[in-house]
């Protein structure tokens, strides 16, 4: 009777520790961000909060001018210059509208500005729940991956024309998003 509790016990660990470890190797994620002068990281997290699953983003950068720049997760995990390849915003679901002002702020890879000191260095911490790093229909690894992109300018939370510019302006520097 006590040997079969303890087969039990022992069973039990060996699942919570592989679930564990599924989760250590699954849930990071990162990318190196360049551009013209300009070089940056950014490092994804997701994690369970409450009931739900959340990433926590963190983004440093330095080379840019002083003062906020848009950041945003984008369509397309490609970083050819000018970063166009890198599509509109993330933005998947059966309502999909990428164009960067168009549907701004509303896109699924909206994230906040990145404050850029006197210095030309700045970082961001950011915790979203709008997009996930697992498997589902909010995933950053969908078919044609995801890039990070920091613009010009700042990102002024609301929408605008096509081409408007609102959401940040220019594109200065890339990273495709990885594993
Ligand atoms: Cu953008």
């Amino acid at each position: 009777m006590k040997y079969g509790r303890m087969v039990l016990v022992a069973t039990a660990a060996a699942l919570a520790g592989s679930a564990a470890l599924i989760q250590a190797q699954a849930m990071k994620a990162h990318a190196d961000i360049k551009g013209d002068g300009v070089t940056g990281r950014v490092e994804l997290v997701e994690r369970r909060q409450g009931t739900g699953t959340v990433v926590d983003v963190t983004v440093t950068a330095t080379g840019l001018k002083p003062g906020l720049h848009g950041v945003h997760l984008h369509a397309v995990g490609q970083c050819e210059a000018p970063f166009t390849s890198a599509g509109g915003h993330f933005d998947p679901g059966p309502a999909s509208n990428t164009d960067p002002d168009v549907n701004h702020p509303f896109h699924m890879g909206d994230i906040p500005n990145l404050q850029v000191g006197a210095d030309g260095k700045g970082e961001l911490k950011a915790v979203t729940t709008r997009v996930t790093l697992s498997a589902g229909p909010l995933s950053l690894f969908d078919a044609d991956g995801t890039a990070i992109i920091l613009h010009a300018n700042e990102d002024k939370g609301v929408p605008g024309e096509p081409k408007s510019g609102v959401s940040g302006g220019p594109r200065v520097a890339c990273g495709v998003i990885t594993k």
